[in-house]
């Protein structure tokens, strides 16, 4: 595993002294690999389904969602139905798109949806439901791959898609100094590329 020193030791150290009052966390490491994907199944018309899948706070969890379930009432893919917003667990989301928590964090839902870039607030499994209370003959599942990423600089871009895809500095929450930090930065290109998530690799 090939790892970026952060700081050298002599910066650390100096950054340290600074910080006694204050407390002096480790530096931390950018790390320019990959990150494992996993890929996990969601059933319909099921509770809370946990994935198996830890992540730690800090991280950047990369979400990517395909395939489709269906009900009495119609087929979604895991957008759901984007006429027919729902107000479940705390989220209001398209009806049948996908959600995720993680748990002991029952009070954040995400709406995951086709795909998400999560900030890992908190330690914990990745569960996955649709959002659908009550759900009449729900049928089919959707594949999920998951893939968290360490994020040095705590900016919600993981260090890969910033060294890979962005080419913004992975050490650096405002890479130009623009004021405003490096998630808003690519925002907009996020939309142009139609998302701008990372991919799978290809297989
Ligand atoms: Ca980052
Ligand atoms: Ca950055």
């Amino acid at each position: 595993m090939s790892m970026v020193q952060y700081l050298p030791a002599a910066g650390a150290a100096l950054l340290c002294s600074a910080a006694l009052l204050s407390g002096c966390a480790a530096p931390r490491v950018v790390r320019e690999n990959r990150p494992v994907e996993y890929v996990v199944f969601v059933s319909a018309g099921q509770p809370w389904q946990n994935s198996g899948i830890a992540v730690r706070q800090g991280e950047v969890l990369h979400c990517l969602a395909e395939g489709t379930w269906r009900d009495d009432f119609g087929e979604y893919g895991p957008g759901g139905d984007p006429d027919r917003m729902q107000d479940n667990f705390g989220v209001n989301a398209p009806a049948n798109s996908l959600l995720l928590r993680l748990s002991g964090q029952t009070n954040r839902v995400y709406a995951a949806g086709e795909q998400a870039n999560i900030q890992v607030e908190r330690s914990g499994h990745v569960f996955l439901r649709g959002n659908a209370a009550l759900s009449p003959g729900a049928r089919g599942r959707l594949k999920v791959t998951l893939m968290p990423a360490p994020d040095a600089d705590g900016d919600g871009l993981s260090d890969y898609e910033e060294i890979f895809l962005w080419h913004t500095n992975p050490r650096r929450r405002d890479s130009n100094g623009a004021g405003f930090g490096d998630a808003a930065l690519v925002s907009d290109l996020r939309n142009r590329l139609g998302g701008g998530v990372l991919q799978p690799a290809p297989r």
